[in-house]
């Protein structure tokens, strides 16, 4: 069994989502890095940067981003149809849009979320704050124009793409802006949170 370090609504879900799929069991340790208390300063043991997912393996072995939690996780589970195994002609795509969504995405939410480490001035903050939704956007934008023929990212199956555009699409501007400038990435996400197993994991994480 997987430790996940996590909190409601964070890239943790992300994990939950993939481990669910795959089931693969997990226990989950609610902690909100910006908090303090015990929960924290375990989390701070294990990863000094105070971010979640951070996951401990059955070995004590800790694993920290999202993306390498979850190309761990899928190689356990090598006849998994949530990814296109090496080999397959989709794998480059595969593999270039996983790896996007955490390198050019989630890291406006690392400034955006807390603009205050970076600038001083408030209304620096705000402005900052204001740019990083922009490229958010931004990088939808880029997702949408390189968007195959649907209905999910690589096509007829859903993969993990598709779990990770339903937990980011729920992330600041929201899924009404992000729909103007990725209609089917966002309807990807959609799709895919249909799925009895990962609506429940969105359901314990967002609400409703
Ligand atoms: N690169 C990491 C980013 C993790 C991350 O930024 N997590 C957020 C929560 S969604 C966090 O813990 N933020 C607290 C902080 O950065 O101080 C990943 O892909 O897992």
């Amino acid at each position: 069994m997987v430790t996940i370090y996590g909190c409601k609504g964070c890239g943790s879900t992300l994990v939950e989502a993939v481990c669910e799929l795959l089931g693969e069991e997990y226990k989950r340790i609610e902690v909100a890095p910006w908090e303090s208390g015990p929960a924290v300063e375990s989390l701070r043991a294990l990863n000094p940067l105070l971010q979640v997912p951070t996951v401990v393996l059955e070995d004590g072995t800790v694993m920290t981003e999202s993306v390498a939690i979850i190309l761990w996780l899928l190689e356990r589970h090598p006849d998994t149809e949530l990814a296109p195994p090496p080999g397959d002609p989709r794998r480059a795509a595969f593999l270039r849009q996983l790896v996007f969504f955490p390198a050019a995405i989630y890291p406006m939410y690392t400034v955006g979320d807390f603009p205050d480490r970076w600038v001083k001035d408030k209304a620096a903050q705000k402005e900052l704050k204001e740019a990083t939704v922009q490229r958010v956007l931004s990088c939808w934008g880029a997702i949408e124009a390189g968007f195959g023929q649907g209905p999910f990212f690589l096509g007829e199956r859903m993969t993990v793409l598709d779990v990770y555009a339903a937990v980011l699409t729920r992330w600041r501007p929201g899924r009404d802006r992000l729909r103007e400038v990725a209609p089917r990435a966002v309807a990807a996400a959609e799709r895919a949170e249909a799925h009895p197993r990962l609506a429940l994991v969105i359901a314990r994480n967002f609400g409703g």
